[in-house]
């Protein structure tokens, strides 16, 4: 199903009063304190977030999955969804596909209904962590760091040809995210398993076409739960650099042990030159895969703040790739999605807020109750207008969430697709 772009307005038409006044309010205070909100706007507008192939079901875990009914069961409506989400929210305009749940079948016809939705093709997605059906050699023990060469081979090659796939669909990134690592004390030789990984990746990045970068995704732990390979930032950075400047860090920020300070790795890897891209979700306990910012809104503004100073101060790191990576247990994947949108698009503007000069004077002067006061006065200040005014300018919704809802898509698409229809992924 395409969502029409005149129920869209129709439905703005009727909250485009109390926005405005909403608007007009905000940019009056703003004015006074000399922000250039014509300038957050057009950012916001530019800014746009890849969806992830395999979060547009319901997600589960091992003690169960609800599903959602309509789901997609193909690449086909997995791209309708996308485009569905980017017509209401304007920031959806990319999909992160995981090979071998995505492999498009028709190429050509896959990459024109992407372009009839406006809707790019990010990061490619590896997976050596499951066994496909016929393999000849299994990931059990590990794939990349594996101490069976022909187990190491074969995902090597997966990996070349998740690349070719991805070349064909206009993608400019392969990311890696290894299950790799030990459930118990003495089953791994730290050393052999990261030497392993260190020169399988480096076979990867021989076939990475020169305008691609190649993602490396780290986690502490899951599947595996007493050592991961790929564990922290400092291991993912190591092999980045091991690997050629084409290979950079990939944050999933689930992806760290209890009050780990990401704001602090993310502005230690752009100083470098090797922050790559985001894996955006949010998590109270483990890689609860939960929608952003419903966790800790707080975390995700320090990030965005060490991102903006980073993107202000440091030409060495390249544009970053910016997707989410969450799973659904018991919301409608699609407004998961729209919630998770929101509230990166408001950590970002609520960042673009922040005085980066002031905030720098205040440092240097060690002023610290200042340099809070600059911080948190960006944060408790109510963006939505603004971004309200980037979804209107760029064609959007007001409000994504009752636009969905007013305009009933999930019926719809029950209605089109039927119940029982299951997504591939996670
Ligand atoms: C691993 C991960 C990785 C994906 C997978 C779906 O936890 O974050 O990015 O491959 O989720
Ligand atoms: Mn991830």
């Amino acid at each position: 199903m395409k969502i029409k772009q005149h129920s869209i307005l129709d439905l703005n038409n009727k909250s485009l009063e109390s926005h405005q006044e909403r608007f007009d309010f905000l940019s009056n205070s703003l004015v006074k304190k000399e922000v250039n909100i014509d300038n957050i706007i057009s950012k916001v507008k530019d800014f746009q977030v890849a969806i992830p192939s395999w979060a547009l079901g319901a997600g589960g875990t091992r003690f169960g999955r609800f599903s959602y009914y309509g789901e997609p069961s193909n690449l086909e409506q997995k791209i309708q969804d996308v485009g569905i989400l980017h017509a209401l929210t304007q920031t959806a305009g990319a999909i992160s596909l995981h090979i071998p749940w995505d492999i498009p079948e028709d190429y050509k016809a896959i990459k024109e209904l992407a372009n009839s939705l406006d809707i790019k093709f990010d990061a490619v997605n590896s997976n050596t962590f499951q066994d496909q059906k016929n393999a000849k050699e299994s990931y059990k023990y590990g794939s990349l760091s594996n101490t069976n060469e022909a187990v190491r081979q074969q995902a090597i090659q997966h990996n070349i040809d998740v690349i070719n796939i991805g070349n064909q669909l206009g993608s400019k990134s392969l990311t890696v995210w290894l299950a790799d690592g030990s459930c118990f004390p003495g089953q791994n030789n730290f050393q052999t398993a990261l030497q392993n990984t260190e020169n399988s990746l480096k076979e990867i990045y021989k076939g990475l076409p020169n305008d691609w970068s190649m993602l490396i995704e780290y986690k502490p732990y899951e599947p595996n739960f007493y050592s991961t390979v790929i564990q922290d930032w400092g291991t993912s950075f190591m092999l980045a650099n091991a690997c050629g400047e084409k290979a950079y860090s990939l944050v999933d920020l689930g992806h760290h042990l209890p009050n780990s300070n990401i704001e602090q790795i993310v502005s230690i890897l752009m100083s470098k030159g090797k922050l790559g891209g985001f894996h955006f979700n949010d998590s109270k306990y483990g890689d609860d895969d939960l929608t952003v910012g419903s966790i800790k809104p707080y975390a995700l503004f320090l990030i965005f703040n060490e991102l903006v100073y980073g993107m202000q101060n440091n030409p060495q790191n390249p544009d970053l790739a910016w997707m989410i990576d969450a799973s659904h247990n018991i919301k409608d994947p699609l407004e998961d999605l729209i919630q998770s949108l929101e509230a990166i698009q408001e950590a970002y503007a609520k960042a673009l807020l922040i005085d980066q000069d002031l905030l720098k004077a205040a440092q240097l002067d060690n002023d610290v109750v200042k340099c809070q006061e600059i911080l948190q006065d960006a944060y408790r200040t109510d963006v939505r207008p603004l971004l309200e005014k980037a979804r209107l300018e760029n064609g959007g919704a007001l409000n994504p969430i009752n636009a969905y809802r007013s305009l009933d898509i999930r019926n719809q698409l029950i209605t089109e697709r039927g119940k029982n229809t299951v997504a591939t992924g996670l």
